[in-house]
């Protein structure tokens, strides 16, 4: 590959002549922007320990009341953008938010889309697009782009949940913005049961098809069944892996992130393709390994991690006699939408 130029080699005059037009010579920059044979993430293999991170999400709890906080989160930042940059990946946001019992954390809807993996806790619930939904362990909940959403909690210890939102790609394409909205009335409940069965929906013939985001709540306790019956029926099946989809079209149920929920069976290994897009790993239940390159990480339950693109990522079951849960959120839909999905084998 030819040796480029750098800036030092030019005269200082002639870099201010430059910069006084606003202008910047591409060579010295060219390597870095098209780094050969693969990209040179800035996303670094990350964990947030759910057992450090607690005890100061709890502690919030104490110093900044709901109303002056809004949203009351602890964000899982990435060193390798910066911390101030509140990125877990280029295109992923990751936050851990508590409300406690009686707060409420009043409406509002932004361009980002988000979604909300419960950790733990009970007796909170998401009213989305005047849908209430309750908040349970491992339930992913969708506030996509556009749509209301409030928190409320009914229930009588702290409730925490994972948020993972398409903020950083929104942001950066000086797209995202949020409008402030009067308390929601509630007009629905249980619309996931509407969904219960894969293979039917509903099909009433002056609504069929009305809605973008038909299914808000996915209930753990149904994912997680899911997933054994994947695993008894098709024991040859390499991964047993669940993808959170659009029930209405089959397609991704958010348009940039992407999501699904893994078991790993006992004492299971899982060599992951190598693929563009990063990976957010958060363990819903067990014990597992997991080793980004050249990095390895133990997850214990509710711990976080993050991949960047590219990355050999390898998944170990750290128990011999139980499965465990991971949820993972990924860029994918991003990628293939704009042409730039690869996988590597
Ligand atoms: C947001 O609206 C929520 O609604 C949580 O709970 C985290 C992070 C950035 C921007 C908006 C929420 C958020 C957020």
């Amino acid at each position: 590959m030819m040796d480029l130029g750098r800036m030092d080699d030019l005269p200082a005059e002639y870099r201010a002549a430059l910069a006084e037009q606003n202008l910047v010579p591409l060579w010295p920059s060219l390597r870095s922007v098209l780094p050969p044979g693969k990209p040179v993430p800035r996303t670094r293999a990350t964990a947030w320990r759910y057992a450090g991170l607690r005890p100061l999400l709890m502690q919030a709890g104490e110093l900044t009341p709901i109303e002056k906080a809004e949203r009351r989160v602890l964000v899982l930042a990435n060193p390798g953008h910066g911390l101030d940059k509140m990125q877990a990946s280029s295109a992923i946001y990751l936050g851990m938010q508590l409300l406690m019992p009686g707060e409420l954390a009043p409406s509002h809807r932004h361009t980002p889309n988000a979604v909300r993996m419960i950790v733990e806790g009970e007796g909170a619930y998401t009213t989305v697009d005047g849908e209430k939904c309750p908040m349970e362990r491992g339930d992913l909940i969708l506030t996509p782009t556009g749509l209301w959403h409030e928190h409320g909690h009914e229930g009588t210890e702290p409730v925490v949940w994972l948020d993972v939102l398409d903020l950083p790609l929104v942001y950066y394409m000086e797209a995202s913005y949020v409008t402030e909205g009067a308390p929601q009335t509630v007009k629905r409940q249980g619309g996931e049961r509407t969904y219960l069965h894969g293979g039917v929906v509903p099909s009433p013939v002056f609504t069929r098809g009305n809605r973008r985001y038909p299914m808000l709540r996915y209930p753990w306790r149904d994912v997680r069944a899911a997933l054994v019956i994947l695993a008894e029926t098709e024991p040859a099946i390499e991964a047993v892996q669940m993808a959170y989809i659009n029930p209405e079209t089959g397609a991704d149920c958010q348009n940039i992130l992407g999501y699904s929920a893994l078991m790993l069976r006992p004492g299971e290994t899982l060599r992951l393709p190598v693929r563009s897009p990063a990976a957010v790993f958060h363990l819903i239940e067990g014990s597992a390994a997991l080793t980004v390159d050249d990095s390895d990480f133990t997850l214990s339950p509710a711990d976080t991690c993050c991949a960047p693109g590219f990355a050999q990522v390898v998944l170990r079951n750290a128990s011999a006699s139980e499965p465990a849960f991971l949820f993972i959120a990924d860029e994918s839909p991003l990628h293939k939408k704009l042409g730039v999905y690869e996988v590597r084998g």
